[in-house]
């Protein structure tokens, strides 16, 4: 029998598992032979994208209908194709030089940052940042953008907002990825976190998991809540995903940091923890703050 024999003779019983990110499946079956029945495995993993499909592309974009949403300058969109949807787009217009590094690839590297590298470095390149790249961010805490999506509202100084990420589908339970960001604009970054902000932390970590847990059936210990240092965007935000989506962008060591073990560090250790802490950090050649480092290197 040739292999495409094979393939044909394959007959499906039940899917053993699927991965929507590597858009693979894992298929349990069996093949029929001479020599009798064959329990079989066929794993089927969706092709990248060829130089033919690529040109095509752009002609495909006339065809898409729906928008999904739109805050400032992000735009994301299902794409159908034969009645299917079959992709998710987002567009970025119009897109800053910011926006080309972060999705241009480039070499990165581990950065320990010491609060004096902090104060010299980074927090003048945070002071610099325009306040219109955190436009979206303001957009969904006013209730102007996004404000259908929004999941879960709580007021004031300690409050925030839940809502699903940019990134997410909104179908794909694995892949479960919703945002929590604060009313308050004073917190950039878990460099600015004191004990001051316990109320506020510990109001996330109470209410968000049980919150998810009821809304989506994702349970409280299938969830893991974090932040990025260094974050894209600073206004204090907080990262829900589910636990199996252990690959999601940016969820590497040594660039997440945990909520309970911010709350832990500043409620068990000290309250000025994340002022007088060494932090790690990982940081692409293309970041102002790498040039930052850079040149006060060049200067000594
Ligand atoms: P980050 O840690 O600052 O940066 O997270 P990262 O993008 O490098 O991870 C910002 C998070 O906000 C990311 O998970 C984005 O996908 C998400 N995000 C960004 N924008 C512009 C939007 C938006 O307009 N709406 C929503 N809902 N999420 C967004």
């Amino acid at each position: 029998m040739v292999e495409t024999d094979l393939l044909k003779g394959f007959n499906y019983e039940r899917t053993l598992n699927e991965d929507p990110r590597t858009k693979t499946v894992w298929l349990l079956g069996h093949v029929s032979r001479k020599t009798g029945r064959d329990v079989a495995i066929l794993i089927a993993e969706k092709t990248h994208f060829s130089p033919t499909e690529l040109a095509g592309f752009v002609d495909r974009l006339r065809n898409v209908r729906t928008q999904v949403e739109g805050n400032d300058i992000y735009h994301w969109f299902f794409s159908e194709w034969d009645g299917e949807t079959d992709m998710k787009i987002t567009l970025i217009v119009p897109a800053t030089e910011t926006h080309i590094a972060k999705y241009t690839p480039q070499p990165v590297h581990y950065v320990l940052e010491t609060p004096d590298m902090y104060n010299a470095l980074v927090k003048p390149f945070i002071e610099l940042e325009p306040l219109k790249r955190i436009q979206w961010v303001y957009n969904i805490v006013d209730g102007t953008a996004e404000s259908e999506r929004v999941v879960l509202r709580t007021s004031g100084e300690e409050g925030f907002v839940l809502l699903p990420d940019m990134k997410w589908d909104g179908v794909t339970m694995d892949h479960l990825y919703l945002l929590v960001i604060v009313n308050t604009r004073t917190v950039r970054s878990i460099r600015d976190l004191g004990s001051g902000h316990l109320p506020l932390l510990q109001s996330i970590r109470d209410r968000v998991p049980a919150f998810v847990s009821e809304r989506y059936g994702v349970s409280p210990d299938e969830l893991r809540l974090f932040c990025h240092y260094q974050p894209s965007y600073y206004h204090f935000h907080v990262h829900v995903t589910h636990l199996k989506y252990a690959d999601a962008p940016r969820v590497m060591i040594g660039q997440s940091h945990l909520l309970d073990t911010i709350i832990d560090n500043i409620k068990h250790i000290r309250g000025d923890y994340y002022q007088v802490a060494t932090l790690p950090s990982i940081i692409g050649e293309k970041h102002g703050i790498w040039k930052a480092m850079q040149k006060s290197k060049d200067a000594l």
